[in-house]
């Protein structure tokens, strides 16, 4: 399959956006359990209602299609299709996306489907989730279910969303469910997915589809502040730590001698990765990498003791702490603009983040499958949204990306976070993504398109041609 558009597009994910979630036949998923348990007590809200994109998926689809996108990516909750995880496949909730993906095509608008998309089947997360192997095949036997429903008019499909990431939030900083800080416990997850994700794409090509089908990886440029051998090291390990540890393995095919014998000097056991799983790795091979780039990170040695992984839930102007042990910690550059969360404005990390993963692995499309800042945004007394900050910033990493691509890099796709205002994880509502706001006071959650919005409908009128001409 070759598309010789260039993809430009808006994301979004099923919790994040759908609400209804005790309709259409849906079970239950870990983020619903979560965000009614105590254990939601940063911002305790949920995702029960969110945008309500249920509901409201035509009209939000044809916005995007007048705002010039020709792609929206979307993941499916597994528990509409499978609503305990293993059992039957579900009529009603295969419905709803064949709704939602045909009012796509209705609309010009090419869908890109992820999987998984941090929403596990309740079911299977209390038989351990991802450190299971047995959620490895259940999660196969949902992507089957997909593609035989939805191969026909999907050609894009994303694996799993964020395995560094995810992961991390679970068992690094311990702010999403199962809410646990053991990096033990985070390593067996993240290589449950992986391999989940390689026999998936696997299987993918075994049905005889001809569309893409590549993983969605949280990827990061990775500097420092100071040119000293030391600080060159830590660098490493943050590449490795957050770069590598996952896209070796779905690019490659294989996990990187240097990451096992890291996690093997420290005495973590490893004992799941088995001889047999390298076929499987060596077949799952990726047809392009999604990369979701927010930010760059800056890393400095390790001077302190243990572990420490704390995240910024509440937009305090804080900013986020990690440091581990033998490998790095994060530094900061006090001269940069960053957001109440504490992220970084910078916007030519894309640039050397996707001249980095050209040298590493040459031959790999990439699609930029997330980006964007969240902030709080409000409506002004002229009823409109002024998202000036979020223009510049986007505008900043549109044109490094054109950069890249003259520099030679192959991206066939960009896709902004968010289409809409959604549900932003333990974050709340406050921080907003979207390129249209979203009441979330009003009963009828009424959708205003921000500033942003005509920005990207311009942007893509204006480079389009160019961007098209560059697909290889
Ligand atoms: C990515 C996730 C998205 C989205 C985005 C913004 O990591 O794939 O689902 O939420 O980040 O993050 P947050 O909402 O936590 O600020």
């Amino acid at each position: 399959m070759k598309n010789r558009k260039f993809l430009w597009g808006s994301a979004t994910a099923a919790y994040q956006c759908e609400g209804a979630w005790k309709e259409g036949g849906k079970g239950l998923s870990n983020w619903d359990v979560f965000c009614h348990s105590d254990k939601n007590n940063v911002n305790p809200v949920t995702g029960d209602v969110a945008c309500d994109h249920y509901h409201r998926y035509e009209e939000d689809i044809k916005r995007m299609a007048e705002g010039g996108q020709n792609a929206y990516r979307f993941s499916i909750a597994w528990t509409r299709i499978i609503p305990d995880g293993t059992g039957e496949r579900d009529r009603e909730g295969i419905d709803f996306y064949n709704r939602l993906i045909n009012a796509c095509l209705k609309y010009g608008i090419e869908p890109l489907v992820t999987l998984y998309h941090y929403d596990l089947p309740k079911t299977l997360f209390e038989m351990g989730g991802w450190e299971n192997r047995d959620t490895t095949e259940a999660y196969v036997r949902y992507a089957k279910v997909c593609f035989e429903e939805f191969g026909d008019r999907v050609n894009y499909w994303a694996t799993i969303n964020e395995p560094n990431y995810e992961t991390l939030c679970c068992y690094g900083y311990g702010n999403y469910p199962p809410n646990v800080k053991s990096l033990e416990r985070r390593w067996k997850a993240m290589y449950h997915m992986m391999l989940a994700s390689a026999k998936a794409v696997a299987l993918y090509r075994g049905m005889g589809y001809q569309g893409m089908i590549g993983l969605v990886s949280d990827c990061y440029s990775i500097d420092f502040m100071e040119d000293a051998e030391e600080y060159r090291k830590a660098a490493g390990f943050a590449d490795l730590f957050f770069n590598i540890s996952v896209n070796d393995v779905c690019v490659r095919g294989a996990y990187p001698e240097e990451y096992r014998d890291k996690l093997m000097e420290e005495g973590y056991d490893l004992s799941y990765m088995r001889k047999e799983d390298e076929e499987i790795f060596k077949a799952g091979c990726v047809d392009y990498l999604g990369v979701n780039a927010y930010c760059r990170y800056l890393a400095k040695p390790c001077t302190e003791k243990g572990i420490s992984l704390t995240a910024n839930n509440t937009g305090d102007g804080k900013k986020k702490k990690l440091f581990i042990e033998g490998w790095f910690a994060l530094d900061e550059d006090k001269g940069l603009e960053k957001t109440p969360w504490g992220m970084e404005i910078y916007p030519k990390s894309i640039y050397d983040l996707l001249l980095d993963l050209k040298k590493r692995y040459p031959n790999m499309p990439v699609i930029i499958t997330e980006n964007g800042v969240g902030n709080y945004d409000s409506v002004s007394e002229d009823g409109e949204v002024h998202d000036q900050y979020r223009i510049e910033y986007l505008q900043g990493y549109v044109d490094w990306i054109e950069k890249a691509m003259d520099a030679g890099c192959d991206v066939r796709g960009y896709f902004v976070w968010s289409a809409m205002d959604v549900y932003s994880w333990i974050n709340g509502y406050k921080k907003r993504y979207g390129l249209v706001y979203v009441d979330f006071d009003d009963q009828g959650l009424r959708r205003i398109p921000k500033d942003s919005y005509y920005w990207y409908k311009n942007t893509i009128r204006e480079k389009g041609e160019k961007f098209d001409g560059k697909v290889q």
